[in-house]
């Protein structure tokens, strides 16, 4: 799973990432700070108690394990995560966050940065616009008074420039490409899109539907070589749409008023994507403070408590200004950067957590780890393609599965269900 932060420069785009991945880098109050991109990774809880809470009450019951006591410091979680962490069955799952330099009017004719660091999107799963909801930054970045530029103005042109940017992949030898249907078919059309396109991460389903889209929209377009500007951006704004779903970070909210976002989000809303607001200096104050381990701080999980380091070395100033911060982030709606990515993968593309296991009945892989990977799944995948999701000769060689949960065995066909836990028998 991978995510692109994306937006004009100056927008707390590095800001947000850092908060998210607890990476330092470099951050300021002036356009293009950001050149090359940043790739971290941010730990999202999910959404329902890891498998372990299961496992731990089967054992419970069965009397081979004590009921969880008041010192545990894993607080009743059993799990042995090859990658993130499990504390109360409440698991954090990676998801690659990448941070890219800003976009300004005309990004895709080369402008302030240029193409480069649409190419760094490419592989994203889907996009966070940060979007500067307080208006203190105009369209290039530049810092101007408060409200000094429009949240729904910011959004509509960061869609144009992608749009114009894939059109003009798809532009440059378009008569040529076209006319092969002449000889070839009409699925040259088809073809010659996935040449152009498969390098941004388009499949034949993104290119079919924006084929339909300039049909149904476009009913006098004439054959595909005679297509113009209006019939591509149709093309590619269908081709965009699926490909990148978009959601907004309504960012520095701490320093603007509820009603300069409702416009945007019902704007992000009706096109399917979700507006959280944040402050990302805000939570970014919070991620510090917890990996300087003078506060415990979960991710998605409201409040904090002060360590014993934490107890030592704050002041009651810095204190006060860390649940003030607190305060003033648990008052928004949307649980903040976390609950806003956690709305992406969970919500927008609506992915599942699947548990693939070596034995079905301890729940552990080859060497006792118990529950120890947290598969992200489409809707719909099937036990064999949660093989190929694990390992392509996992796949290859699959003969059939065991729902860990049930007992029963499960064919290639069987579609994961969210918190299976599922054993694969291969050649
Ligand atoms: N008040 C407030 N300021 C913020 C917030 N997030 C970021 N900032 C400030 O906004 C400025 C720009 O932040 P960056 O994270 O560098 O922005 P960027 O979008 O990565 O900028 P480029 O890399 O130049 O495109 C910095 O001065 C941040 O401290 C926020 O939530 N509230
Ligand atoms: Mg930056």
């Amino acid at each position: 799973m991978r995510i692109g932060l994306v937006g004009k420069p100056n927008v707390g785009k590095s800001t947000t990432f850092s908060a998210l991945t607890q990476t330092p880098v470099d951050i300021a109050n002036y356009p293009f700070t950001t050149i090359e991109p940043n790739v971290g990774v941010a730990w999202i809880p999910l959404r329902q108690p890891c498998a372990c809470a299961t496992l731990r009450s089967k054992r419970e019951d069965t009397g081979r394990l004590d009921p969880v006591s008041c010192e545990d410091p894993r607080k009743g979680s059993i799990c042995m995560p090859n990658t993130g962490s499990c504390i109360a069955h409440h698991r954090l799952i990676p998801v690659t966050m990448v941070d890219v330099a800003g976009l300004v009017p005309g990004a895709h004719e080369g402008r302030g940065r240029g193409n480069q660091f649409l190419s760094d999107l490419a592989r994203c799963d889907a996009l966070i616009q940060v979007i500067d909801v307080s208006g203190s930054t105009d369209l290039e970045g530049n810092p101007v008074g408060l409200g000094g530029s429009n949240p729904v103005e910011e959004h509509e042109f960061l869609l144009g420039e992608l749009d114009a940017w894939i059109r003009g992949i798809i532009q440059s030898s378009w008569k040529r490409g076209a006319r092969r249907v002449q000889s070839e078919g009409d699925r040259a059309l088809l073809t010659y899109l996935l040449d152009q396109l498969s390098g941004i991460g388009a499949d034949e389903n993104h290119i079919s539907a924006g084929i339909a889209s300039v049909l149904s929209e476009h009913p006098d377009s004439g054959v595909p070589w005679s297509w113009g500007e209006s019939e591509l951006i149709t093309l590619a704004r269908t081709v965009r749409t699926a490909l990148f779903p978009i959601s907004v970070a309504a960012n520095k909210a701490d320093k603007s008023e509820m009603e300069s976002w409702a416009e945007l989000s019902a704007l992000v809303e009706s096109s399917g994507g979700v507006l959280v607001p944040t402050s990302a200096e805000a939570e970014l104050a919070l991620t510090r403070a917890s990996s300087a381990r003078l506060i415990a701080h979960r991710p998605g999980i409201e409040g904090f408590t002060i360590t014993q380091e934490g107890e030592d070395k704050l002041s009651e100033e810095q204190r006060q200004a860390l649940s003030s911060i607190s305060a003033s982030l648990s008052k928004w709606k949307g649980g903040g950067l976390v609950g806003l990515v956690s709305e992406v993968v969970f919500g927008n593309l609506n992915k599942k957590v699947a548990y693939p296991v070596q034995d079905e009945t301890h729940w552990v892989d080859g060497e006792g780890n118990i529950l120890p990977d947290a598969i992200l799944i489409s809707e719909g995948t099937t036990a064999k393609g949660l093989a190929y999701a694990v390992h392509s000769d996992l796949g290859d060689g699959f003969i059939r599965a065991t729902n860990a949960r049930s007992g029963r065995v499960i064919g290639a066909e069987y579609e994961v269900v969210n918190g299976d836990v599922i054993r694969i028998h291969a050649k």
